[in-house]
């Protein structure tokens, strides 16, 4: 079995494909936590919002790069991709308000 078909069996990537709301207009899933928690980490070292907003949307780049180079079929819609940018951005607030150096 392929390094990349483990990962997709796993359980964590179970949980990870868990899909509380999917409309057109909002996305939330178990990635939304990941990327607000990225983005505290963001938020606790990077001060300017534009230099957070460029590496958060550099990762979606990267992610999509990525699960396409290992063979993922999970296809990420235009608002997941936006949302996890905003809940990102969120993260980074939220880090800038009560963790940054
Ligand atoms: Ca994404």
């Amino acid at each position: 079995m392929s390094l990349a078909l483990t990962l997709q069996n796993s359980w964590i990537a179970e949980y990870l494909r868990k899909t509380v709301v999917n409309t057109p207009y909002f996305h939330l899933d178990s990635w939304s936590l990941i990327h607000f928690c990225s983005g505290v980490i963001i938020g606790k070292y990077v001060s300017n919002w534009i230099i957070a907003a460029v590496l958060i949307v550099l990762y979606e780049l990267f992610e999509i790069i990525i699960t396409g180079l290992m063979g993922f079929t999970l296809a990420e819609s235009p608002t997941d991709i936006v949302y996890d940018i905003i809940w990102g951005m969120a993260g980074w607030k939220y880090g800038r308000t009560f963790f940054a150096r």
